[in-house]
């Protein structure tokens, strides 16, 4: 699927976006079940395990910043990663044996939508390699107006930032860390169906939603099978025992065989600890943990 260009480029700039991924068919069906989805969330009026709602949330007006979980919640979102050119990307890029760690919709609504702070993925879930990644397929149209995706190129090679405030994880480092250096970011647009990726080391960050479109984008979070996580910042799956975990992890498994001797690696670890008051979301996480935001 990817080109010998294309995997030097991710390979070099820690990121890549691949155009039309998923067939007009796969991209409507994710947008038709996306939409019921949210319209089934005109029922609830306070954040719960399906749903994390954005202020100004109503049964009128759905707002959310996110769908928990779609792929516990239809098998559409599970069939795109396992069996669709996503799946190919995935292998070209992490190899045959490939693991789900989480999955999310992050949708930002018209008008306000939350920004998420600048931040690296492994702050939140180190693990015994850094041989992972994160997909953020386009449900719609991505533009510079409805809170793109942003990258600092290479970053993923550079160090690990602090992501602490006050002594407490907040999942965002400090947009005054001089090691940020803003005048190397790139946005990333597009089109409905086009996907990015993101290695799990590269520093990125999302604007607010300052259209009259909602942004919605699918985030699968993969890893190769040989790295396994250390803490999880919220993860699910730290809270379940092993029996429950075991169940979890054979639906996790993308691709190919599942590996019980990991992989250790000399990376740079800092546990995600002491935990925000409330690590239920990056959102909540990055608000209740007193993170300084560089989009204010
Ligand atoms: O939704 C976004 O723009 C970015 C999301 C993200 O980076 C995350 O959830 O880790």
């Amino acid at each position: 699927m990817l080109s010998q260009d294309q995997k030097a480029f991710y390979e070099g700039n820690g990121y890549l976006k691949v155009e039309q991924v998923v067939t007009p068919a796969e991209l409507a069906e994710l947008q038709q079940v996306t939409d019921d989805l949210i319209d089934t969330s005109r029922q609830i009026s306070e954040s719960d395990e399906r749903f994390d709602l954005d202020s100004g949330h109503s049964a009128e007006q759905p707002r959310l910043t996110r769908i928990k979980l779609p792929h516990k919640q239809h098998p559409v979102y599970d069939r795109i990663l396992k069996r669709s050119k996503v799946t190919q990307v995935l292998n070209d890029l992490l190899g045959p044996d490939t693991v789900l760690n989480t999955a999310k919709l992050n949708c930002k609504a018209p008008g306000g939508g939350a920004a998420v702070e600048w931040h690296q993925d492994w702050a939140f879930y180190p693990a015994t390699n850094d041989s992972l990644l994160a997909f953020g397929l386009m449900l719609e149209d991505v533009t510079e107006a409805n809170g793109p995706l942003m990258v600092i190129p290479g970053s993923h090679k550079g160090p690990v930032l602090s992501h602490h405030a006050n002594g407490t994880f907040c999942g965002a480092i400090n947009p005054d860390d001089p090691l940020f250096d803003r005048d190397r970011i790139v946005t990333l647009t597009g089109k409905a169906g086009d996907m990015t990726v993101h290695h799990v080391r590269l520093l990125h960050g999302s604007a607010p939603n300052r259209s009259d479109r909602a942004r919605k984008i699918l985030f699968y979070e993969c890893a190769s099978a040989d790295a396994w996580p250390l803490l999880g910042g919220s993860s699910y799956i730290h809270s379940l025992g092993q029996r429950k975990f075991w169940a979890d992890f054979q639906d996790r498994m993308i691709t190919g065989t599942p590996c019980f001797t990991p992989r250790l690696e000399q990376v740079p670890v800092t546990l995600p600890l002491p935990p925000a008051p409330d690590n239920t979301s990056i959102f909540k996480t990055q608000t209740s943990g007193g993170a300084k935001s560089a989009f204010a």
